[in-house]
């Protein structure tokens, strides 16, 4: 790798500590990678196999509760990024509709494909002091959702977490991971990736997610 690429990357890593966590803008502000096609569902994600490593990037939100993502900022979104071959499927974007957290959300539309989603490397990298993870989605039909936790050594199903899918509802929904499920699959300790997903999405579909954090 370039040495100039590393800078850059680098650079991408730095995150502001002001509210909550926030990622630089980098060059190309949404990273490859995202879910898997059913074709690579054995093999791992293009954008994790080179991912530079995780930073501790959240702050503490509130007492037990490690704020991750709450989008009060454009930079949040820039956390998040698309597979390339899901560039013209999934448009991410911050919105001021439908947050349950501060005044600002994710807006995810996703757009008929198997599994389409985003995903994210710019995550708290220890996971094992916490009990929980949650996130809020506000779905504009009935749904699935599906999340996906990569360590530094997931390279394939049996390597890596995954909340399967699972039934969200049109209106608001909160999703919960337990990290001892996480922990029974992969190393809390050595968390490198994340990715939200929907499957076999055949119609539009929108979700606006807010309030991602880590309970202890
Ligand atoms: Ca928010």
């Amino acid at each position: 790798m370039a040495k100039w690429m590393t800078f850059a990357m680098t650079a991408a890593l730095v995150c502001v500590l002001s509210l909550g966590v926030g990622c630089k803008p980098s060059e190309e502000p949404y990273a490859e990678g995202g879910a898997p096609s059913a074709e690579e569902a054995e093999t791992p994600a293009p954008a994790t196999e080179e991912a530079e490593p995780t930073e501790e990037v959240a702050v503490e939100a509130k007492p037990g509760e490690m704020m991750v993502f709450d989008f009060e900022s454009d930079e949040h979104a820039r956390c998040w990024g698309v597979e390339e071959e899901l560039a013209d499927r999934v448009e991410l974007s911050v919105s001021t509709d439908h947050a349950t957290q501060g005044k600002r959300s994710l807006k995810m539309v996703l757009k008929p494909h198997e599994w389409p989603g985003m995903n994210t490397t710019k995550l708290p990298r220890d996971w094992s002091a916490f009990k929980e993870l949650k996130f809020d989605v506000i779905a504009d039909r009935d749904a699935n959702i599906n999340v996906r936790i990569d360590d530094d050594d997931s390279t394939s199903y049996e390597t890596r977490y995954q909340l399967g899918s699972t039934d969200v509802f049109k209106g608001k929904n909160t999703v919960t991971v337990f990290t001892i499920d996480v922990g029974g699959r992969i190393d809390l300790k050595r968390i490198k990736a994340m990715y939200i997903f929907s499957g076999s999405v055949q119609e539009d579909l929108t979700f606006y997610i807010d309030n991602v954090r880590l309970v202890k």
